[in-house]
């Protein structure tokens, strides 16, 4: 059986893992879903579904103390869903507003 300082020491050993929420904001068909698919599986699909609501990844990174979990909230982006992009930013850590450098509607409608 383990000495309870034995239990302390492989636990100090455990890494870390702390959880940030992010959240993927901007108009539909810029890259948002694509740019997640990109984090969480290094894959790119030429035609991408366009997002229903929201959908949920993690990604868990390595940094030097541990392991970063991110939970992503990739929006749908569609006018019809935007009162309800305050109930995934709310809270978050940080915020991607990603826009289509092709389309300038699309980058005034993120930044105003
Ligand atoms: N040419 C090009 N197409 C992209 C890029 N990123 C995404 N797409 C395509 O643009 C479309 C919309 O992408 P999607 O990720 O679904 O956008 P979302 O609606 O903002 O989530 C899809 O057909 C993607 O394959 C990019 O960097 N370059
Ligand atoms: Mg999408």
């Amino acid at each position: 059986m383990a000495s309870p300082q034995l239990a302390h020491q492989q636990q100090q050993q455990q890494p870390i893992t702390s959880s940030r929420k992010l959240v993927l904001l901007g108009e539909s068909a810029v890259g948002k879903s694509s740019l997640v698919l990109q984090f969480v599986k290094q894959q790119f699909d030429d035609y991408r579904e366009s997002t229903i609501g929201a959908a949920f990844l993690t990604q868990t990174v390595p940094v030097q103390q541990g392991f970063i979990k991110f939970e992503i909230w990739d929006t749908a982006g569609q006018e019809r869903y935007k009162s309800l992009a305050p109930m995934y930013y709310r809270n978050a850590h940080a915020a991607v507003v990603v826009y289509d450098i092709t389309s300038s509607v699309s980058r005034l409608l993120a930044f105003g």
